[in-house]
């Protein structure tokens, strides 16, 4: 399916590059609801072309030849009147003023371009050259594309975006659903104590799959700009928690180091980060990712969790209380055998505290019967 590509490039998932970032602060700029996206339509709208950029420092400068300097404020009309004159506009980086129009930029015709007629050429070469986006509107082709360090991005409908983000959308809840499924039982199992790393490495793939597609979506979401609210509203809602309970899911089971083997949670968060599309669909290596063996047979071998994970949905419980919780009992099962005022033992917790964490670690208990 075409509109999960892009969410299970490896890496992809993660903060990315700068230049990923300065394309999803650019993409975001452009998006329906700014300014600049209003001013692009109406260029579009009356059949002519432009050639913007956003951005003015030396090297610019350097490219630039005749024109007029201006430094009025930014509106979306004078952008479109100015796109008339042939030649560039150069904007602050900011966006919030017209520079200077009718520029002729003069690129270094020995930076590398693919792309054909004189506008889109020098739109790629300047974006290489001065690192500020660049904006093309094609006169010809009717569309408007952003180049970011020569990377390229035409900007689609809404429509066109909201039918694959609706896609990616129906996707997530299925996984969504699947991963709920797989967390309760594993909560069910942690409570009797009969954990394997599969059932770990099952809820640690469902968890990076809802995580990606997520993220998949979450770029939809720069790109609609206004129109992607609804959109965002329902992203939210679905994902809620996901996050923090991959971490929690890693910190109960990365296994204690040993002489051949050691993965910190970092690590190992990182690593379920870099698996391939195929590689996250087979558990053995999801189970390698997370610091056990990649055999076959370590996947039905039991594992206990610390307790990270149960003790977050202890309500009201302050992180610093749970992690000397864990420390002073070392797993699940001891914290779920610790009466009241074994409990109190620990620095933080006193009797009130002591028994809303008993009762807590109790109804959890009793919520997480298998069928
Ligand atoms: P007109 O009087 O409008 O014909 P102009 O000087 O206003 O000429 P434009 O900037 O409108 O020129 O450019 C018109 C086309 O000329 C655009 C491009 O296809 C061609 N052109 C301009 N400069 C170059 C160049 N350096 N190399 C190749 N083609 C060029
Ligand atoms: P269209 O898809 O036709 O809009 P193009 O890449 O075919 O773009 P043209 O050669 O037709 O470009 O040129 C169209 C205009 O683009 C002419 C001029 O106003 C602007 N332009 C082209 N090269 C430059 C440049 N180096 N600096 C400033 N403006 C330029
Ligand atoms: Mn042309």
């Amino acid at each position: 399916m075409a509109a999960n590509d892009r969410a299970t490039t490896p890496g992809k998932s993660g903060q990315g590059t700068g230049n990923e970032a300065l394309m999803r602060a650019s993409l975001s700029a452009v998006a329906p609801g700014m300014a600049l996206r209003d001013g692009l339509e109406r260029i579009l709208r009356g059949n002519t072309g432009g050639l913007i950029v956003l951005g003015m420092d030396k090297t610019v400068e350097s490219m630039c030849t005749g024109g007029f300097v201006l430094d009025v404020e930014f509106t979306a009309t004078r952008l479109r009147e100015l796109c008339k004159l042939d030649g560039a506009l150069i904007l602050d980086k900011d966006m919030t003023k017209i520079l200077r129009a009718g520029v002729q930029l003069v690129p270094d015709a020995s930076i590398p371009t693919e792309e054909t007629g004189t506008r889109h050429r020098t739109a790629d070469r300047v974006s290489k050259a001065c690192g500020f986006p660049v904006v093309s509107v094609s006169q010809s082709m009717r569309l408007i594309a952003l180049y970011v360090h020569g990377e390229r991005r035409v900007l689609e409908e809404s429509s066109a975006i909201l039918s694959r983000a609706n896609q990616a959308l129906a996707t997530l809840e299925r996984y969504k659903l699947r991963l709920d499924e797989v967390a309760g039982t594993l909560s069910a199992l942690e409570i009797e104590d009969l954990v394997t790393v599969r059932d770990v490495t099952a809820v640690a793939q469902r968890l990076e799959m809802v995580r990606r597609i997520a993220t998949e979506i979450a770029e939809y979401v720069v790109e609609l700009g206004t129109d992607g609210r609804l959109l965002a509203l329902q992203l939210d809602e679905l994902i809620a928690g996901v996050e923090p309970e991959r971490e929690l899911v890693v910190r109960d089971y990365v296994p204690e180091p040993t002489a051949k083997r050691s993965r910190t949670v970092a690590e190992a968060l990182t690593e379920l980060d870099a698996l391939t599309h195929t590689e996250l669909l087979e558990l053995p290596v999801v189970a390698r990712a997370l610091g056990y063996s990649g055999s076959p047979e370590t996947l039905d071998s039991a594992v206990s969790p610390r307790g990270f994970r149960l003790l977050a949905k202890v309500p009201r419980l302050p992180n610093a209380i749970i992690e000397r919780l864990v420390e002073h009992f070392g797993g699940l099962q001891k914290l779920l055998a610790a009466s009241v005022d074994d409990l109190q033992a620990v620095d933080g917790v006193g009797e009130a505290r002591a028994r809303s964490v008993r009762e807590g670690l109790s109804r959890l208990a009793e919520s997480s019967i298998l069928e």
